[in-house]
Protein backbone atom coordinates (compact mmCIF):
# COMPACT_ATOMS: atom_id res chain seq x y z
CA UNK A 1 0.00 0.00 0.00
CA UNK A 2 1.29 3.46 -0.93
CA UNK A 3 1.67 6.34 0.78
CA UNK A 4 -1.29 8.62 0.11
CA UNK A 5 -0.20 11.49 -2.54
CA UNK A 6 -1.36 15.08 -1.33
CA UNK A 7 -0.20 17.98 -2.44
CA UNK A 8 -0.33 22.00 -0.60
CA UNK A 9 -3.03 23.85 -2.26
CA UNK A 10 -3.57 27.75 -1.23
CA UNK A 11 -7.09 27.72 -2.59
CA UNK A 12 -8.97 28.89 -5.02
CA UNK A 13 -6.54 32.01 -5.69
CA UNK A 14 -4.31 29.24 -6.20
CA UNK A 15 -1.97 29.74 -9.63
CA UNK A 16 -2.26 25.82 -10.19
CA UNK A 17 -5.50 24.54 -10.45
CA UNK A 18 -7.25 21.41 -8.84
CA UNK A 19 -7.77 20.16 -12.43
CA UNK A 20 -4.29 20.17 -13.09
CA UNK A 21 -3.69 18.40 -9.83
CA UNK A 22 -5.72 15.53 -10.54
CA UNK A 23 -3.45 15.05 -13.75
CA UNK A 24 -0.41 14.88 -12.08
CA UNK A 25 -1.95 12.15 -9.82
CA UNK A 26 -2.53 13.97 -6.83
CA UNK A 27 -5.01 12.00 -4.24
CA UNK A 28 -6.01 14.58 -1.57
CA UNK A 29 -5.53 18.18 -0.78
CA UNK A 30 -3.60 19.83 1.88
CA UNK A 31 -4.98 23.24 2.55
CA UNK A 32 -6.49 25.77 4.68
CA UNK A 33 -8.98 28.22 4.72
CA UNK A 34 -6.55 30.95 4.44
CA UNK A 35 -9.47 34.00 4.15
CA UNK A 36 -10.38 33.06 7.79
CA UNK A 37 -8.15 35.42 10.00
CA UNK A 38 -6.14 33.71 12.48
CA UNK A 39 -7.96 33.26 15.73
CA UNK A 40 -11.32 33.09 14.28
CA UNK A 41 -13.39 29.86 14.40
CA UNK A 42 -13.53 27.95 11.12
CA UNK A 43 -17.71 27.64 10.28
CA UNK A 44 -19.23 24.68 8.92
CA UNK A 45 -20.25 26.46 5.38
CA UNK A 46 -16.91 27.66 4.79
CA UNK A 47 -15.58 24.01 5.74
CA UNK A 48 -18.02 22.25 3.66
CA UNK A 49 -17.41 24.48 0.61
CA UNK A 50 -13.50 23.76 0.44
CA UNK A 51 -14.46 20.06 0.62
CA UNK A 52 -16.55 20.35 -2.21
CA UNK A 53 -14.55 22.17 -4.09
CA UNK A 54 -11.73 19.36 -3.42
CA UNK A 55 -13.96 16.42 -4.00
CA UNK A 56 -16.10 17.65 -7.06
CA UNK A 57 -12.29 17.38 -8.44
CA UNK A 58 -12.19 13.74 -7.42
CA UNK A 59 -9.86 13.93 -4.77
CA UNK A 60 -10.54 14.08 -0.75
CA UNK A 61 -9.38 17.28 1.65
CA UNK A 62 -6.60 14.93 3.49
CA UNK A 63 -5.04 17.99 5.74
CA UNK A 64 -5.40 21.01 7.04
CA UNK A 65 -2.34 22.94 7.01
CA UNK A 66 -2.47 24.86 9.29
CA UNK A 67 -4.72 25.57 11.58
CA UNK A 68 -2.80 28.49 13.18
CA UNK A 69 -2.23 29.03 16.51
CA UNK A 70 -2.33 32.69 17.64
CA UNK A 71 0.33 34.28 19.21
CA UNK A 72 -1.75 35.17 22.26
CA UNK A 73 -2.01 31.28 22.84
CA UNK A 74 2.06 30.79 22.50
CA UNK A 75 2.49 33.80 24.66
CA UNK A 76 -0.22 32.92 27.31
CA UNK A 77 -1.63 36.27 26.37
CA UNK A 78 -4.95 37.57 28.06
CA UNK A 79 -7.45 36.15 25.36
CA UNK A 80 -6.08 32.80 25.60
CA UNK A 81 -9.08 30.74 26.77
CA UNK A 82 -11.11 32.83 24.40
CA UNK A 83 -8.60 31.95 21.59
CA UNK A 84 -8.47 28.46 22.59
CA UNK A 85 -11.83 28.10 22.62
CA UNK A 86 -12.52 29.13 19.29
CA UNK A 87 -10.04 26.99 18.47
CA UNK A 88 -12.01 23.96 19.35
CA UNK A 89 -14.58 24.93 17.84
CA UNK A 90 -12.78 24.76 14.90
CA UNK A 91 -11.88 21.04 15.60
CA UNK A 92 -15.34 19.83 16.40
CA UNK A 93 -16.60 21.79 12.75
CA UNK A 94 -14.02 20.22 10.77
CA UNK A 95 -14.51 16.33 12.62
CA UNK A 96 -18.26 16.96 11.66
CA UNK A 97 -17.55 17.68 8.58
CA UNK A 98 -15.15 14.37 8.27
CA UNK A 99 -11.81 16.07 8.16
CA UNK A 100 -9.67 14.47 10.24
CA UNK A 101 -5.77 15.57 10.28
CA UNK A 102 -4.86 18.90 11.19
CA UNK A 103 -0.81 20.44 11.06
CA UNK A 104 -0.54 23.35 12.90
CA UNK A 105 3.39 24.58 14.70
CA UNK A 106 4.15 26.43 17.70
CA UNK A 107 6.89 28.75 16.67
CA UNK A 108 7.54 32.09 17.79
CA UNK A 109 6.49 34.88 15.84
CA UNK A 110 8.20 33.51 12.73
CA UNK A 111 7.12 30.56 11.33
CA UNK A 112 10.23 29.24 8.38
CA UNK A 113 12.74 31.13 7.70
CA UNK A 114 15.08 31.48 4.52
CA UNK A 115 17.66 34.20 3.78
CA UNK A 116 17.41 33.86 -0.12
CA UNK A 117 14.82 32.68 -2.32
CA UNK A 118 16.82 32.68 -5.69
CA UNK A 119 19.80 30.64 -4.51
CA UNK A 120 20.89 29.55 -8.47
CA UNK A 121 22.54 26.51 -9.05
CA UNK A 122 24.54 25.90 -11.90
CA UNK A 123 22.03 23.85 -14.33
CA UNK A 124 19.95 27.35 -13.98
CA UNK A 125 17.78 25.74 -11.35
CA UNK A 126 16.87 27.74 -8.40
CA UNK A 127 16.03 26.86 -4.96
CA UNK A 128 16.00 28.27 -1.14
CA UNK A 129 19.06 29.24 1.00
CA UNK A 130 19.39 30.04 4.83
CA UNK A 131 22.50 31.61 5.60
CA UNK A 132 22.72 31.87 9.64
CA UNK A 133 24.93 34.82 9.51
CA UNK A 134 22.70 36.67 7.21
CA UNK A 135 19.88 36.05 9.54
CA UNK A 136 21.95 37.25 12.56
CA UNK A 137 22.52 40.31 10.64
CA UNK A 138 18.53 40.86 9.97
CA UNK A 139 18.59 40.48 14.09
CA UNK A 140 21.51 42.86 14.87
CA UNK A 141 20.98 45.75 11.89
CA UNK A 142 17.27 45.59 11.27
CA UNK A 143 15.50 44.68 14.15
CA UNK A 144 18.08 46.43 16.37
CA UNK A 145 17.65 43.27 18.87
CA UNK A 146 19.57 44.13 21.93
CA UNK A 147 21.44 40.56 23.16
CA UNK A 148 21.77 39.15 19.33
CA UNK A 149 25.76 39.11 19.27
CA UNK A 150 25.41 36.44 22.62
CA UNK A 151 22.88 34.43 21.43
CA UNK A 152 24.92 32.85 18.27
CA UNK A 153 28.56 31.96 17.88
CA UNK A 154 31.57 34.40 17.81
CA UNK A 155 32.58 32.88 14.33
CA UNK A 156 28.70 33.69 13.21
CA UNK A 157 28.53 36.91 14.74
CA UNK A 158 31.61 38.30 12.99
CA UNK A 159 30.47 36.93 9.89
CA UNK A 160 27.18 39.24 10.24
CA UNK A 161 29.11 41.28 11.07
CA UNK A 162 30.87 41.94 8.01
CA UNK A 163 28.03 41.64 5.83
CA UNK A 164 25.91 43.80 7.91
CA UNK A 165 28.29 46.64 8.01
CA UNK A 166 28.71 46.56 4.16
CA UNK A 167 24.64 45.73 3.70
CA UNK A 168 23.45 48.16 1.05
CA UNK A 169 19.95 49.48 1.16
CA UNK A 170 18.60 46.80 -1.52
CA UNK A 171 20.42 43.85 0.31
CA UNK A 172 18.46 45.54 3.58
CA UNK A 173 14.86 45.75 1.83
CA UNK A 174 15.26 42.33 0.03
CA UNK A 175 16.23 41.01 3.33
CA UNK A 176 13.32 42.38 5.46
CA UNK A 177 11.08 41.50 2.34
CA UNK A 178 12.44 37.79 1.83
CA UNK A 179 12.25 37.45 5.88
CA UNK A 180 9.00 39.13 6.97
CA UNK A 181 6.96 39.22 3.74
CA UNK A 182 7.71 36.97 1.07
CA UNK A 183 8.17 33.46 3.68
CA UNK A 184 5.19 34.74 5.99
CA UNK A 185 2.76 36.23 3.88
CA UNK A 186 0.72 33.46 1.54
CA UNK A 187 1.39 31.25 4.70
CA UNK A 188 -0.75 31.86 8.08
CA UNK A 189 2.36 33.90 9.46
CA UNK A 190 2.45 37.53 9.96
CA UNK A 191 0.68 39.50 7.38
CA UNK A 192 1.68 43.19 6.41
CA UNK A 193 -0.92 44.95 4.86
CA UNK A 194 -0.34 48.87 3.66
CA UNK A 195 1.96 51.24 4.85
CA UNK A 196 3.04 49.63 7.95
CA UNK A 197 6.41 49.11 8.30
CA UNK A 198 7.20 45.39 8.29
CA UNK A 199 10.35 45.62 11.11
CA UNK A 200 7.76 47.68 13.57
CA UNK A 201 5.19 44.78 13.23
CA UNK A 202 7.92 42.45 13.87
CA UNK A 203 9.69 44.12 16.35
CA UNK A 204 5.82 44.36 18.59
CA UNK A 205 5.62 41.10 17.52
CA UNK A 206 8.75 39.91 19.26
CA UNK A 207 8.29 42.51 22.58
CA UNK A 208 5.27 40.49 23.53
CA UNK A 209 7.59 37.23 24.33
CA UNK A 210 9.75 38.88 26.49
CA UNK A 211 10.47 36.50 29.43
CA UNK A 212 9.04 33.39 27.44
CA UNK A 213 11.86 30.91 27.71
CA UNK A 214 11.83 27.17 26.54
CA UNK A 215 10.46 26.20 30.13
CA UNK A 216 7.46 28.63 29.62
CA UNK A 217 6.69 28.02 26.07
CA UNK A 218 6.24 24.25 26.92
CA UNK A 219 4.11 25.10 29.48
CA UNK A 220 2.08 26.73 27.14
CA UNK A 221 1.92 24.18 24.47
CA UNK A 222 1.49 21.94 27.42
CA UNK A 223 -1.79 24.07 28.67
CA UNK A 224 -2.69 24.12 25.05
CA UNK A 225 -2.73 20.75 24.45
CA UNK A 226 -4.10 20.00 27.21
CA UNK A 227 -7.71 21.45 26.20
CA UNK A 228 -7.95 20.57 22.73
CA UNK A 229 -6.37 17.14 22.28
CA UNK A 230 -9.26 15.62 24.39
CA UNK A 231 -11.80 17.36 22.08
CA UNK A 232 -10.14 16.24 19.27
CA UNK A 233 -10.00 12.60 20.56
CA UNK A 234 -13.86 13.00 20.48
CA UNK A 235 -13.87 14.98 17.05
CA UNK A 236 -11.84 12.19 15.45
CA UNK A 237 -9.56 14.19 14.36
CA UNK A 238 -5.63 13.69 15.16
CA UNK A 239 -3.04 16.71 15.40
CA UNK A 240 0.40 16.64 13.80
CA UNK A 241 2.42 19.10 15.09
CA UNK A 242 5.09 20.83 12.34
CA UNK A 243 9.37 20.89 13.56
CA UNK A 244 10.75 24.09 13.42
CA UNK A 245 12.36 25.97 10.53
CA UNK A 246 15.35 26.02 11.11
CA UNK A 247 15.11 23.78 13.81
CA UNK A 248 17.07 25.92 16.25
CA UNK A 249 16.26 29.06 18.80
CA UNK A 250 16.50 32.13 16.71
CA UNK A 251 15.39 35.51 17.65
CA UNK A 252 16.54 35.44 21.19
CA UNK A 253 13.64 33.57 21.14
CA UNK A 254 13.22 29.30 22.52
CA UNK A 255 11.92 26.64 19.65
CA UNK A 256 10.28 23.69 21.09
CA UNK A 257 10.02 21.23 18.11
CA UNK A 258 13.43 21.13 17.21
CA UNK A 259 14.88 17.94 18.41
CA UNK A 260 14.03 14.02 19.25
CA UNK A 261 13.98 15.17 22.88
CA UNK A 262 11.52 17.89 21.83
CA UNK A 263 9.35 15.40 20.46
CA UNK A 264 9.04 13.27 23.52
CA UNK A 265 8.97 16.08 25.52
CA UNK A 266 5.35 17.03 23.59
CA UNK A 267 4.36 13.34 22.92
CA UNK A 268 4.67 12.64 27.02
CA UNK A 269 2.98 15.88 27.81
CA UNK A 270 -0.38 14.34 26.86
CA UNK A 271 -0.35 10.81 25.56
CA UNK A 272 -2.71 10.59 22.57
CA UNK A 273 -2.53 9.25 18.87
CA UNK A 274 -4.17 12.44 18.74
CA UNK A 275 -1.17 14.04 19.90
CA UNK A 276 1.11 13.37 16.91
CA UNK A 277 3.53 15.15 14.46
CA UNK A 278 4.53 16.15 11.11
CA UNK A 279 7.29 14.06 9.94
CA UNK A 280 8.87 17.05 7.88
CA UNK A 281 12.64 15.62 6.47
CA UNK A 282 13.18 19.06 4.98
CA UNK A 283 13.11 20.95 8.75
CA UNK A 284 14.26 18.32 10.62
CA UNK A 285 17.41 17.00 8.78
CA UNK A 286 19.27 20.71 9.07
CA UNK A 287 20.05 20.19 12.62
CA UNK A 288 23.17 17.88 12.65
CA UNK A 289 21.97 16.16 15.94
CA UNK A 290 18.52 15.16 14.21
CA UNK A 291 18.88 11.55 13.30
CA UNK A 292 16.19 10.65 10.67
CA UNK A 293 15.71 7.32 10.86
CA UNK A 294 16.09 7.22 14.63
CA UNK A 295 13.42 9.71 15.17
CA UNK A 296 10.59 7.96 13.20
CA UNK A 297 11.75 4.53 14.37
CA UNK A 298 11.26 5.89 17.83
CA UNK A 299 8.17 7.55 17.38
CA UNK A 300 6.72 6.23 14.29
CA UNK A 301 3.32 5.61 15.87
CA UNK A 302 2.90 9.40 16.45
CA UNK A 303 3.17 10.38 12.57
CA UNK A 304 0.02 11.70 11.60
CA UNK A 305 1.64 13.68 8.38
CA UNK A 306 4.53 13.40 6.32
CA UNK A 307 6.72 16.53 4.23
CA UNK A 308 9.27 14.81 2.54
CA UNK A 309 12.41 16.92 1.08
CA UNK A 310 16.05 17.00 0.99
CA UNK A 311 18.36 19.41 1.69
CA UNK A 312 22.10 19.97 2.20
CA UNK A 313 24.04 21.43 4.89
CA UNK A 314 27.00 23.46 4.96
CA UNK A 315 29.08 24.87 7.67
CA UNK A 316 27.60 27.44 10.07
CA UNK A 317 24.14 26.01 9.90
CA UNK A 318 23.85 27.54 6.47
CA UNK A 319 21.97 25.13 4.45
CA UNK A 320 19.94 24.89 0.83
CA UNK A 321 17.14 22.88 0.00
CA UNK A 322 18.86 20.03 -2.51
CA UNK A 323 15.15 18.54 -4.22
CA UNK A 324 13.82 15.44 -3.52
CA UNK A 325 16.19 12.28 -3.65
CA UNK A 326 19.85 13.61 -2.86
CA UNK A 327 20.92 15.57 -0.03
CA UNK A 328 21.44 14.98 4.03
CA UNK A 329 18.19 12.42 3.83
CA UNK A 330 18.10 8.84 3.05
CA UNK A 331 14.75 9.16 0.90
CA UNK A 332 14.95 5.21 0.30
CA UNK A 333 15.32 4.32 4.18
CA UNK A 334 12.68 6.71 5.06
CA UNK A 335 9.89 6.09 2.14
CA UNK A 336 10.75 2.20 3.31
CA UNK A 337 10.10 2.84 6.85
CA UNK A 338 7.11 4.89 6.47
CA UNK A 339 5.69 2.02 4.27
CA UNK A 340 6.44 -0.25 7.06
CA UNK A 341 4.62 1.90 9.57
CA UNK A 342 1.77 2.21 6.95
CA UNK A 343 1.57 -1.96 7.35
CA UNK A 344 1.95 -2.62 10.63
CA UNK A 345 -1.07 0.15 11.31
CA UNK A 346 -2.80 -1.93 9.30
CA UNK A 347 -1.99 -5.30 11.13
CA UNK A 348 -2.99 -3.57 14.61
CA UNK A 349 -6.23 -2.46 12.88
CA UNK A 350 -5.54 1.45 13.38
CA UNK A 351 -7.64 3.23 11.23
CA UNK A 352 -5.28 5.78 10.90
CA UNK A 353 -3.04 3.66 8.25
CA UNK A 354 -2.86 5.33 5.51
CA UNK A 355 -0.16 8.21 5.50
CA UNK A 356 -0.97 11.69 3.95
CA UNK A 357 2.37 12.42 2.12
CA UNK A 358 3.12 15.79 0.17
CA UNK A 359 6.40 16.85 -1.57
CA UNK A 360 7.33 19.47 0.41
CA UNK A 361 8.75 22.52 -1.48
CA UNK A 362 10.49 22.19 -4.81
CA UNK A 363 13.24 23.37 -7.09
CA UNK A 364 12.14 26.39 -9.99
CA UNK A 365 12.44 24.84 -13.07
CA UNK A 366 11.46 25.26 -16.99
CA UNK A 367 8.23 27.26 -16.96
CA UNK A 368 8.28 27.62 -13.46
CA UNK A 369 10.19 30.95 -13.92
CA UNK A 370 7.44 32.57 -16.23
CA UNK A 371 5.00 32.34 -13.08
CA UNK A 372 5.21 33.81 -9.70
CA UNK A 373 4.33 30.85 -7.62
CA UNK A 374 4.83 31.23 -3.76
CA UNK A 375 8.36 30.83 -2.80
CA UNK A 376 9.02 26.92 -2.89
CA UNK A 377 5.55 26.04 -4.39
CA UNK A 378 6.79 25.72 -7.96
CA UNK A 379 4.50 23.80 -10.37
CA UNK A 380 7.27 21.93 -12.39
CA UNK A 381 9.90 21.43 -9.37
CA UNK A 382 7.19 19.53 -7.35
CA UNK A 383 6.05 17.70 -9.72
CA UNK A 384 9.59 16.71 -10.64
CA UNK A 385 9.55 15.62 -6.84
CA UNK A 386 6.36 13.99 -6.59
CA UNK A 387 7.06 12.00 -9.68
CA UNK A 388 10.58 10.67 -8.05
CA UNK A 389 9.40 10.43 -4.79
CA UNK A 390 6.39 7.96 -6.66
CA UNK A 391 8.94 6.18 -8.62
CA UNK A 392 11.19 5.22 -5.87
CA UNK A 393 8.05 4.43 -3.42
CA UNK A 394 7.03 2.23 -6.44
CA UNK A 395 10.26 0.26 -6.45
CA UNK A 396 10.50 -0.04 -2.93
CA UNK A 397 6.89 -1.55 -2.84
CA UNK A 398 8.17 -4.24 -5.47
CA UNK A 399 10.88 -5.05 -3.79
CA UNK A 400 9.18 -5.59 -0.63
CA UNK A 401 6.47 -7.70 -2.13
CA UNK A 402 9.29 -10.39 -3.99
CA UNK A 403 11.22 -10.51 -0.96
C1 LIG B 1 6.66 26.38 4.45
C2 LIG B 1 6.40 25.43 5.52
C3 LIG B 1 5.44 25.98 6.57
C4 LIG B 1 4.88 24.84 7.39
C5 LIG B 1 3.85 25.31 8.38
C6 LIG B 1 3.20 24.20 9.15
O1 LIG B 1 6.75 26.02 3.35
O2 LIG B 1 7.54 24.95 6.11
O3 LIG B 1 4.39 26.63 5.93
O4 LIG B 1 4.34 23.90 6.56
O5 LIG B 1 4.48 26.10 9.29
O6 LIG B 1 2.39 24.71 10.14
Amino acid sequence: MSLEKTWRWFGPGDLITLDELRQIGVEGIVTSLHHIPKGRSWPVDEILKAKQLIEEKGMRWSVVESLPVSEEIKYAGEERDQLIDNYIESIRNLGACGIDTVCYNFMPVIDWIRTDLHYKFPDGTESLYFSLAEFVAFEIFILNREGARDDYPDHVVEKAVAFGEKMTEKQRNELVDTIIVKTQGFIDGIKVDGEIDPVRIFQNLLALYDGVDQTVLRENLKYFLEQIIPEAEKAGVRFAIHPDDPPMPVLGLPRIVSTADDIRWIMNAVDSLSNGFTFCTGSLSVNPVNDLPGILKEFSDKVQFVHLRNTHLEANRNFYESGHISGRVDMYQILKSLLGEQNSRKAHSRTDYRLPMRVDHGLRMLSDFNHDYNPGYPLIGRMKGFAELRGLEYGIIRMLEQA
